[in-house]
């Protein structure tokens, strides 16, 4: 993959006029020829000229303008956005101005939803309305996606806004650039030239945010610093904030609990100290008055060795209230996160943010939530949803959602995360009967709450692709758009991307969501089938490492969670077991205390099934797992013969790119199953069927040295 550094690149109004007096002239419908090379940096936003002649002709007739009532600076987003889109998709300029057939912008807040738009075909042209200012951009973007997807504009009208009001990027960026499971070069933000420079990569980022609907970032790492809470830091934040205020983005900071004594030279950080408290309150004025639409802190606290109030014997509620105090004149927010879990508890480490925060619910002031990730572990290939979810009526949660592939192949490996995301969603917690899934819990409809937010980690960086990976770009547009509303299908939403990133010649819109929509279970299969976990090498969350034992802590080991003996595999988390499963309402944890009724993905995460257990195929344990690894490589392969019936109509460059990371991914997938099933065969000691026997001995694989994840791991030595 090209990982080229950032030249300087022409201002945002050079940009646009290239791309307009750029815009290529007429040309024949599917052109023989193979596209031009990209590099992905235009993501999704590409507006390349309409290849199908009957559709151009149609949008040609009906679209001679751009015209916007009112004047905003994001009014005026709206605008260029269209006039530069609409340029490149009907192959000729679009100006600016009144005129018959012109796409006329306009505001009026009385009939629709916040942040939500309306558009309409009408005699005169094609009436955007927005809500806000912001439901006008977002509109513009959907007429834009309607193009680039080439529907009929007799399918509009188009009404549409979102169901949950903060949708946000967790970034795990460091002041020094380096980023926290980031798989995609450095961080965006340039602290040493804040404020003065501004990159055109900001501006870039803003549109491709807004463009999903995404209106909140959080700048800096869960693993907070504290100097980001300086004045001179104040300041380059709000350079950023500026940046992305026109595009309907507000931008939240990290707070690290300790703070007060890092940088405010108190002696303690106890949330009910009078002075830790003024501080807060000092700080959270300082921050509005350079940066007045704040949206609020975000914090980790009594995490993986974060500072918090437990450090004072003060529970969650009480560092998280102290916040909330500070930033309420504000209009600010707290967002908690629960992902907490103690070395020293010999609890079932994925009970422990339960039985941590379950008793806190109602405890909250009214702007705090409580921010959980999609399960009760840790962002793995497959988890059941996170209990948590449905169990605090009383207390907003934001669902926080892995966009970086952290275990799931990184850069690397094609994932489609759309479909995860959609499978957490749709999961029913039956809080309040059948229907409570995990949408309506965090849309606010379930339990009745007005603020309402989903985060998703980003994946974004330096890269000239900003997401290392070609595909991995779709996990960004999945989130956000599902952030918008999370009952689009995931299904729809890779063809939307597919049409939009490679073109809507035919081939690709059978061939990339197909594969998209097999991908992460493929993933799933070839490194942990059958719901095992965590079973990655210690050091870095990318190869197979199910016999390591040199974690530092126990819950942080593979043998934690896989168990293998010589009797059998998996985590008893029935009521025989750590009875994880009482956590969830009843009829959930009915159906996975029973065997017969959890589904196959999960099954080792909720019982322990002896090696020669038959499964629903008739299989014993042993040889399912054997058959299941199979699987997980075979549709890496099947994926790559579809890929490569695209030569010709992806470009030459991106089309290599996929098959060079393909060929990876098809190595490594060898590589998991080979290795993983090497090393349980010394517990099952069962023999392999004729022929699928490991390509090496288990020592092969125990001894390949493979460097941490912040360098990327390739293990050369792999064959
Ligand atoms: C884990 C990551 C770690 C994060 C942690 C978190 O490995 O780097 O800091 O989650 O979410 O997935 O706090």
């Amino acid at each position: 993959m090209m990982r080229l550094a950032l030249g300087p690149r022409p201002s945002a109004l050079g940009l646009l006029l290239l791309l307009v007096s750029a815009a290529p002239a007429p040309r024949a419908v599917h052109a023989q020829t193979s596209p031009p090379r990209e590099d992905g940096y235009d993501l999704w936003l590409r507006y390349r000229q309409v290849n199908d002649t009957a559709m151009l002709r149609h949008y040609r007739a009906a679209i001679t303008g751009v015209f916007v009532t009112g004047d905003s600076p994001t009014l005026r987003v709206a605008r260029d956005e269209l006039a530069a889109g609409l340029s490149g998709l009907l192959g000729r300029t679009v100006p600016i101005g009144p005129r018959t057939g012109a796409v006329r912008v306009r505001i009026q807040s009385s009939a629709l939803k916040p942040e939500g738009f309306e558009i309409v075909r009408r005699a005169g042209g094609i009436e955007i309305t927005g809500a806000d200012a912001r439901g006008a951009l977002y509109g513009a973007f959907a007429l834009l996606r309607h193009l680039q997807t080439q529907r009929p504009l007799s399918a509009l009208p188009l009404v549409s806004a979102p169901r949950i009001s903060r949708r946000i990027l967790n970034h795990w960026d460091n002041l020094d650039r380096s980023v926290e499971r980031g798989y995609a070069g450095r961080s965006l933000w340039a602290w040493d030239s804040l404020p003065g420079t501004i990159d055109r990569r900001y501006v870039d980022y803003a549109r491709a945010n807004a463009s999903l609907g995404i209106n909140g970032t959080v700048l800096t790492n869960v693993n907070a610093n504290a100097r980001v809470l300086t004045p001179d830091y104040l300041q380059k934040v709000a350079a950023l904030a500026n940046t992305f205020r026109p595009y309907g983005i507000r931008v939240y900071l990290t707070a690290r609990f300790s703070a007060p004594i890092e940088i405010g030279g108190l002696k303690t950080a106890d949330p009910l100290d009078s002075a830790v408290r003024a501080w807060w309150k000092d700080k959270a004025s300082e921050i509005y008055r350079v940066i007045p639409d704040f949206g609020g802190f975000l914090v980790k606290a009594n995490s993986e060795g974060q500072p918090g109030p437990q450090d004072y014997e003060r529970s969650h509620a009480d560092g998280a209230n102290m916040l909330a105090d500070a930033v309420k004149p504000h209009g600010g927010i707290v967002m908690w996160r629960a992902f907490v879990y103690s070395n020293e508890t010999p609890v079932d480490r994925i009970k422990q943010a339960y039985d941590e925060f379950k008793p806190l619910d109602g405890t909250f002031r009214d702007n705090v939530m409580v921010q959980v990730k999609n399960g009760p572990l840790d962002f793995q290939p497959v988890e059941p949803f996170h209990p948590l979810f449905g169990a605090m009526p009383r207390t907003p949660l934001v669902l926080e959602l892995q966009i970086t592939k952290e275990y799931l192949g990184q850069d690397t490996h094609l994932a489609y995360m759309g479909k995860y995301y959609e499978e957490v969603l749709d999961a029913d917690t039956h809080a309040k009967g059948p229907g409570s899934t995990v949408a309506r819990v965090i849309d606010g409809s379930l339990h009745g709450h007005r603020l309402t937010a989903i985060a998703g980690v980003a994946n974004v960086g330096t890269d000239r692709d900003w997401t290392g990976s070609h595909f991995n770009q779709a996990n960004w547009y999945a989130f956000g758009r599902l952030a918008w509303d999370p009952r689009l299908s995931s299904r729809g939403i890779a063809e939307e991307w597919a049409r939009m990133t490679f073109g809507n010649a035919p081939a690709i819109v059978r061939t990339v969501p197909a594969m998209m929509m097999t991908s992460r279970d493929a993933v799933s299969k070839y490194m942990m089938p059958l719901g095992l976990t965590h079973i990655f090498a210690t050091g870095h969350h990318y190869g197979p490492g199910a016999w390591m034992n040199n974690a530092g802590r126990a819950d942080w080991t593979p043998a934690y969670y896989h168990r293998a003996d010589s009797l059998g595999l998996g985590f008893d988390r029935t009521a025989t077991g750590s009875n994880a499963v009482a956590q969830y309402h009843a009829p959930v944890a009915r159906r996975y205390s029973s065997r017969a009724t959890t589904p196959d993905s999960l099954l080792l995460w909720f019982h322990r099934v002896r090696w020669t257990d038959p499964m629903r195929s008739g299989r014993s344990l042993w040889n399912e797992l054997i058959h299941r690894y199979d699987e997980g490589v075979d549709s890496v392969r099947a994926m790559q013969r579809a890929w490569a019936t695209l030569e010709g109509q992806v470009d030459s460059a991106r089309f290599a790119d996929v098959s060079g990371f393909l060929a990876i991914q098809e190595k490594e997938a060898r590589w998991w199953r080979d290795a993983t099933l090497g090393y349980f065969q010394t517990f099952s000691r069962m023999p392999f069927p004729a022929g699928r026997e490991p390509a090496r001995p288990l020592d092969f694989y125990r001894r390949l040295r493979c460097p941490a994840d912040r360098d990327r791991p390739r293990c050369p030595e792999l064959p």
